[in-house]
């Protein structure tokens, strides 16, 4: 026998015991090894970026053609061109734009998925979180801990359009999704507006109070008592320690939001950021394992992410992918709000970094 015809007998042999194993619910791992167990990250996701200027008048359409309470969430969802019909902005990440016209309200409910809000445009909704409202401003980071009830109302005249970010594929990748719409509809206030920031993110804490590791309750240990991180606070921040001119060559000034009880960071899946960056200033190049939505908030400039070249003005959401080297270039003064999974991977022993020189 020839070799050819050799080895297309080792092939024909090969395919009819595939499918003997098949009957037997069994696979042959020799054949699937190298995508299973890649020598680095090759995610699906690409770079990407969404221009509001582009997308407002989307926004806006979608208030006219359907009610937030018909929908339950009027979200136009971003979903990555490499993750088409999927509701993903990375593999393991949900976002979208959400939509409140003034005098509308959308329902109470709850869910496994913890959720951000990063506010866009507008000011006056609230969120209402486990009987709690907060008023929402353009630049707050405000937080859904995992099985809160919540709600949002937007009792100004404009309309309020803010940036959901979820944990949804990576609770639904570990089959551990729960909601349930709440009988009430509404939630009755039941502390007043302010009340966790002041109990929790002034740098005091209450004396004596058990919460954080070995809450009973669900999400509860996990995630900050904080759950409005007001911009002004933040810029103020970044305004502060600009002074000591301690730049990091590949992210400028990034601070992350973190949970005050513990120091953690203020979500236990998805861990967000905000940064500065000066006029003229340029990043080296840098690469992480944690996909990367960010979302502007002042300035103007691009990010480098490969080949691919992502220019960004205020309220632009763009997304960098896992494990790609990109850099960023600050025209003005930029400030970027960022969220990833980072402290899933964390927690998993998985996340790395690498810096270009
Ligand atoms: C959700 O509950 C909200 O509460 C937003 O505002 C977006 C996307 C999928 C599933 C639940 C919200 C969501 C969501």
């Amino acid at each position: 026998m020839t070799t050819a015809a050799q080895s297309a007998n080792t092939a024909a042999a090969r395919e009819a015991f595939y499918q003997r194993l098949a009957a037997k619910n069994m696979a042959p791992l020799w054949e699937s090894l190298k995508g299973l167990v890649p020598r680095e990250p090759t995610p699906n996701a690409v770079p990407a970026v969404w221009h509001y200027a582009e997308l407002r008048d989307l926004c806006l359409e979608a208030g006219r053609m359907i009610t937030a309470r018909e929908a339950q969430r009027r979200v136009l969802v971003l979903e990555n061109p490499g993750l088409p019909g999927s509701s993903r902005i990375t593999q393991s990440l949900y976002a979208g734009l959400q939509v409140l016209m003034p005098g509308e309200e959308a329902p109470s409910h709850r869910h496994t998925q913890s959720a951000l809000r990063f506010v866009l445009e507008g000011h006056g909704a609230y969120t209402a979180v486990d009987g709690e409202r907060t008023t929402m401003s353009p630049g707050d980071f405000v937080i859904t801990p995992p099985w809160s009830w919540h709600d949002h109302g937007n009792q100004s005249d404009a309309p309020m359009v803010w940036l959901d970010g979820l944990d949804i594929p990576l609770v639904n990748f570990l089959d551990a999704g729960f909601s349930e719409d709440d009988p009430r509809d509404i939630q009755p206030v039941e502390r007043p507006e302010g009340d966790s920031l002041a109990r929790y993110g002034t740098g005091l804490l209450p004396l004596g109070e058990r919460r954080g590791n070995g809450a009973a309750e669900v999400g509860g240990a996990a995630t900050s008592p904080v759950f409005n991180y007001p911009y002004e606070r933040a810029r103020a921040a970044l305004e502060a320690m600009r002074k000591r001119e301690a730049w990091d060559p590949c992210a400028g000034l990034r601070l992350r939001y973190t949970n005050p009880l513990d120091g953690g960071w203020a979500m236990p899946t998805i861990g967000t950021f905000l940064q500065l960056l000066p006029a003229g200033y340029a990043t080296r190049a840098y690469r992480s394992t944690d996909a990367t939505v960010f979302a502007l908030v002042e300035g103007r400039g691009r990010t480098k992410v490969g080949a691919r070249v992502l220019e960004w003005s205020p309220r632009d959401v763009f997304v960098v992918p896992a494990w790609s080297w990109h850099t960023h270039q600050a025209d003005e003064e930029s400030v970027l709000f960022s969220f990833s999974n980072r402290p899933a991977q964390e927690k998993l022993g998985l996340f790395r970094e690498e810096r270009g020189t």
